[in-house]
């Protein structure tokens, strides 16, 4: 059996389990934080970072996007990813879009939580840039669609979801809502699901 070694705050992480779920593929959860002076993600992934999976052969894969594509092949049950060469490029584009609005959230919410004199304004101002234009573009590119990509669930609903509930999770006050309908009524249907409610975010 697989073993996944990730944190239940991380969106990333969360990432992996949803595909996890929505694939029925079963895993060992190895739950860390990889902030912890105890943890042991690093022998693992030399970055330090979750998620981390551990296959039964002992490889370990990193990061989150290639673990949703090796679970992704790993089973044929909820294909997440398009056979199309052209359109699986397009739903990586969108989790790489999502994942980019995480990365500069986290990195917005790590400076905010250095001492007052050592924070940067431009920095956290230039990082919530980017998480409001992804946010802004996402919603544009959703339209009225059922889905971010074509018809079906997708990675890249998968990855909007998990960025959105992080945000919700990190930034409660936000209100990333206001003025995103399309995004809001994608993230009510999406938060519905057992796979995205057995995994809401949580320190
Ligand atoms: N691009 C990576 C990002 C992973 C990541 O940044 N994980 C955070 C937790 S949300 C982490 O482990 N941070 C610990 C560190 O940076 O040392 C992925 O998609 O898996």
């Amino acid at each position: 059996m697989f073993r996944l070694i990730g944190s239940a705050a991380s969106p990333y992480t969360r990432k992996a389990r949803i595909v996890a779920a929505e694939k029925r593929i079963e895993y060992v959860w190895d739950e860390q934080n990889p902030w912890a002076a105890d943890a042991t993600v690093a022998e693992f992934n030399p970055l330090g970072k979750v998620p981390v999976l551990v296959l039964d052969d002992g490889t370990a894969i990193y990061d989150s996007r290639v673990i949703c594509a090796f679970l992704d092949s790993a089973s044929p049950i909820g294909k997440l990813l398009p056979a199309d060469h052209r359109e699986r490029v397009e739903v990586r584009r969108w989790e790489s879009l999502a994942d980019g609005v995480l990365d500069a959230g986290v990195l917005a919410r790590l400076e905010n939580a250095r001492p007052q004199k050592e924070r940067s304004a431009s920095w956290i101002e230039r990082q919530m840039g980017k998480v409001a234009r992804g946010l802004d573009a996402m919603e544009i590119q959703l339209g009225a669609k059922a889905y971010c990509f074509g018809n079906a669930f997708t990675l890249a609903d998968v990855s909007v979801g998990a960025c959105l509930g992080w945000l919700d999770f990190r930034y409660p006050h936000l209100d990333w809502r206001e003025a995103r309908g399309e995004l809001a009524r994608l993230a009510a249907k999406l938060f519905e699901r057992p796979s995205f409610a057995e995994t809401v975010p949580r320190e």
